[in-house]
């Protein structure tokens, strides 16, 4: 399939950005989107534009990282304070292996390639954003998925120390998020170790974070430190901090509002203040790849 291309990046391979925007590549992602055979519909009005990466710059001066302050300017200015050394997962709960895993004995034991994906925030912003990683599921396989298990739970550091916009309520600390089974061992689903082949900025998560492309960006919890196996659906911050508004599943779903807001369109970040709307796709263009994970549900009540 399109989207699982492999390319094991070492350091002689970092490439400058212009090299990285190379048009195999845009047409990469519009294959994974399908747009190879695009046929009519809201696809096909999606213009070549939007499947472009965003640029370096954008990707990592306009963040949502509450730990470090709610402004998207405030990511950049303050997550330079965290230490990231050393780094320690600990993968609990319905394991075979339980413990405290190390970033850089993670890191050497998975292919590291990457996966340029759209990412669609609540806000009704987007990007298109090169990462690297490696997929969830590999990681879960070093402690030995449980039969019992269902869910997999995520955490966040909680250092306010180093992460000053925790030293204030605006959500419960630490930041946490949730995900089936079945979602978090879909080939789509990556912890991101770096982007544009650079080690992961502080900003957009570091060391290690979830990406999960078909949902709403806050599904994917950055500067992971815990991650534990579980038989029942686990809390989610923003579904703590407001039920009505965000559920657990948080698919991309451009037929549901939320409910201060059309989830119709986008605008793509870069593109500067007047740059035209673009319509939201279903599962954020996903769809034929994760759409039978939800075969029976009602997506508008399991929003
Ligand atoms: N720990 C943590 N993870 C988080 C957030 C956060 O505030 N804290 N914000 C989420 C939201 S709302 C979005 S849109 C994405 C933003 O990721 P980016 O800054 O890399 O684009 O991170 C998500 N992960
Ligand atoms: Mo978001």
């Amino acid at each position: 399939m399109a989207y699982r291309w492999k390319n094991t990046l070492k350091d002689s391979d970092v490439t400058e950005q212009s090299v990285f925007l190379n048009r195999r590549q845009i047409m990469a992602v519009a294959a994974g989107l399908g747009l190879a055979a695009a046929i009519g519909g809201p696809r096909a009005a999606l213009a070549k534009e939007a499947l472009e990466p965003n640029s370096f710059e954008d990707i990592t001066t306009y963040n949502n990282f509450y730990e470090f302050g709610t402004g998207k300017d405030d990511p950049v200015k303050n997550a330079g304070k965290l230490t990231t050394t050393p780094w320690t997962v600990t993968i609990d709960g319905l394991v075979d292996r339980p413990g405290e895993y190390d970033f850089a004995d993670i890191m050497a034991k998975m292919t590291i390639e990457e996966r340029i994906y759209r990412f669609r925030c609540v806000e009704a912003w987007s990007m298109v954003v090169p990462w690297n990683g490696f997929e969830l599921k590999d990681m879960l396989e070093l402690a030995g998925v449980q039969s019992g298990a269902k869910y997999v739970a995520f955490e966040t550091l909680y250092r306010p120390e180093e992460m000053v916009g925790q030293r204030f309520p605006v959500l419960e600390w630490p930041y946490v998020e949730g995900l089936r089974l079945d979602e978090a061992m879909h080939p789509l689903t990556i912890m991101a170790s770096g982007i544009y082949g650079k080690d992961m900025p502080n900003q957009n998560g570091a060391p290690l974070r979830l990406v999960v492309p078909w949902k709403y960006g806050f599904k994917s919890i950055k500067s992971v430190v815990k991650i534990t196996l579980m038989d029942k659906e686990p809390p989610t911050s923003w579904n703590v901090a407001n039920a009505r508004e965000y559920g657990f599943y948080s698919n991309v779903n451009p037929k549901v509002d939320h409910p201060r807001w059309s989830q119709a369109s986008e605008r793509k970040i870069g593109g500067g203040l007047f740059s035209k709307r673009i319509p939201t796709l279903m599962m954020n263009g996903y769809e034929d790849e994760v759409v039978s994970l939800y075969t029976g549900m009602d997506l508008s009540k399991n929003f």
